[in-house]
Formats: C-alpha cells, sequence, structure tokens
C-alpha cells in the first residue's frame, strides 16, 4: 500500500515533462512505476480490449471506474483515466466526477466526441460535439469536482476528425475558457507535422498532453522543446503483452513443454515481488 500518492495536478506542478504509460489492471500499472513512468494512463482502449470488446463505449462507467480505482490502489504515482466522452450527457459527467473523485482518481481526460464514441483510430464516423455542448460538458465537470486537486483534462480530437488545425485551436481556446485544466491533443498521422502546426501556435495558457501512437519517432525531449507538458505512451504495453503471450503460448503448444520459453519469461520469485508476498506472510507471525 503506498504511503502517499501523489496528486496528478502535485505531479504538474513540478514544471517537469511528465510521461504516463497506458496501462488496464494493478499489475500493469506497477510495473510502468517502477520503469520510471510519472504516471499511468488507465487507457479506455486497453481496459476494454482486456475483455476482449472494442473501445466503442461498450463497457460502462463503473467497469472502467472499477479498473481505474484497482490501478491507483497499486501504485503511489497518479493515475489519469481515460473517460472518453464521460459516459453520455451533463448529468453523466457530474456523475463520472464524482465517482472517479470518491475512488481516488485525481485526473481524467474527457473527449469531445460524440457518445458513444469510438477509438481514435477506428475506421468508423470520428463525430465531435458542438464546441458549447462539449464546453457545457467541461463547465459541468468542474463545478461537480468536490476538491480543488481534481484535474480535468479536455480532450480534442478535431485532427483525428481531419477538421484542421485552426478548429482545433478554436477548440482548444474555449475548452480553457471553460475551466479545462490542461488540454489533449490527439492525432493519427504517421508524423508529428499538425501537432508542431499546433502547438506553435497555441499561446500556453493551458498545459498540452500528446499521444505519439502514430508518430513514435518524435521523441518526448522533441515534444517537450515544443512546449508539451505530458506524453501518453498508451497502449504499447498491451501490444508487448500480445505479443509476449502469443509467442510463449506458440512456442509451448508448438515444443510440447515449456523448456524453450524458460530463459525468456519472468521467474516465479518476480511475480512473488509484484504481489509484496513477503509484507503478506509477515502479517501472519
Ligand atoms: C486510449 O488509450 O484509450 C486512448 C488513446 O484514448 S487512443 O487509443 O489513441 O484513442
Ligand atoms: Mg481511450
Amino acid at each position: 500500500m503506498p504511503a502517499h500518492r501523489t496528486s496528478f495536478r502535485e505531479l504538474m506542478a513540478r514544471g517537469e515533462l511528465v510521461r504516463a504509460a497506458g496501462a488496464h489492471d494493478a499489475l500493469g500499472s506497477t510495473l510502468a512505476q517502477q520503469a520510471g513512468f510519472q504516471a499511468v494512463w488507465a487507457s479506455s482502449l486497453e481496459v476494454s480490449a482486456s475483455r476482449c470488446l472494442p473501445d466503442a463505449s461498450v463497457l460502462t462507467m463503473t467497469e472502467y471506474l472499477a479498473a481505474a480505482a484497482n490501478m491507483q490502489k497499486a501504485v503511489d504515482i497518479p493515475v489519469v483515466a481515460d473517460v472518453d466522452t464521460g459516459y453520455g450527457n451533463n448529468l453523466n459527467v457530474a456523475h463520472m466526477v464524482h465517482e472517479y473523485e470518491a475512488a481516488g482518481i485525481t485526473a481524467v481526460a474527457m473527449e469531445d466526441k460524440l457518445y458513444p464514441k469510438v477509438n481514435s483510430f477506428a475506421s468508423a464516423a470520428q463525430t465531435l460535439l458542438p464546441i458549447p455542448d462539449f464546453v457545457s460538458k467541461i463547465e459541468t465537470a468542474k463545478s461537480a469536482q468536490r476538491t480543488e486537486d481534481f484535474f480535468l483534462i479536455a480532450r480534442c480530437e478535431a485532427l483525428i476528425n481531419q477538421m484542421g488545425v485552426d478548429e482545433a485551436l478554436t477548440r482548444c481556446n474555449a475548452y480553457a475558457d471553460a475551466g479545462a485544466d490542461a488540454i489533449l491533443i490527439h492525432s493519427k498521422k504517421r508524423d508529428e507535422g499538425e501537432i508542431v502546426e499546433f502547438l506553435d501556435a497555441w499561446d500556453g495558457r493551458r498545459p498540452v498532453v500528446i499521444v505519439p501512437t502514430t508518430y513514435p519517432q518524435w521523441s518526448a525531449a522533441e515534444a517537450e522543446k515544443h512546449g508539451v507538458s505530458m506524453v501518453i505512451y498508451a497502449n504499447q504495453g498491451l501490444r508487448a503483452t500480445v505479443q509476449a503471450l502469443r509467442d510463449t503460448f506458440t512456442t509451448i503448444v508448438a515444443e510440447g513443454s515449456s523448456l524453450g520459453v524458460e530463459d525468456e519469461i519472468a521467474p516465479v520469485s518476480d511475480v512473488f515481488a509484484l504481489q509484496n508476498l513477503g509484507d503478506w506472510l509477515a502479517l501472519e507471525k
């Protein structure tokens, strides 16, 4: 049990670049913390994929919340919860903030797509809410929070929907005016061009978060030079897990024993350490 959990606002106040790793459970979050990430992203893609369901507003808020809360319980770095569209209208947004805050989550990222949404990389309609409607959701979220610490990241999907940098800037300025604590600008381009264009025109009035999944060649250090405050590696852990499990299972089936993978996989003692087994057994004494 972590002695003191850093809130996301405390982390951002340090003024240093924050790197977050996507995860969907306590194990992934713990490994992210051990690797040196400063925050964990409770990814809707990961949480839904962990149940082999699409990232398409199929799971409910309570299911995403349970995943994020289990993640936060395991680490003392902050979990930033991906709350999609806020799970509905203003009423759902207010309920979401109350519930996430009560569960100890100190930051959420809510996006300006229409509910139900689908993952930003899916070839499906990526319809955005009209600006006034999302502004209203931001205002609702900010007035619903009960602690000063709670941090709202407003995520703009204008570039995902190919609406251009000017539209993204108009939206992000409106979201900042409405009280968002930071903005997340997402892109599915293979290079960082439109993100750089956005950042060069952004006046720095709120911190900017990016998710460089499709432009991995753009390093965190380069992004920081352009004014980015947080970089989210949203799904690399999930993709690594898929590949590792597939390779391991395939080899065991093909070879008829696990001997060929034993040197490649973590020893059971490593798993025990992640479970803090020693601390637990000490309770028996
Ligand atoms: C997620 O990880 O669930 C995200 C980022 O929202 S993306 O998959 O790029 O939309
Ligand atoms: Mg998501």
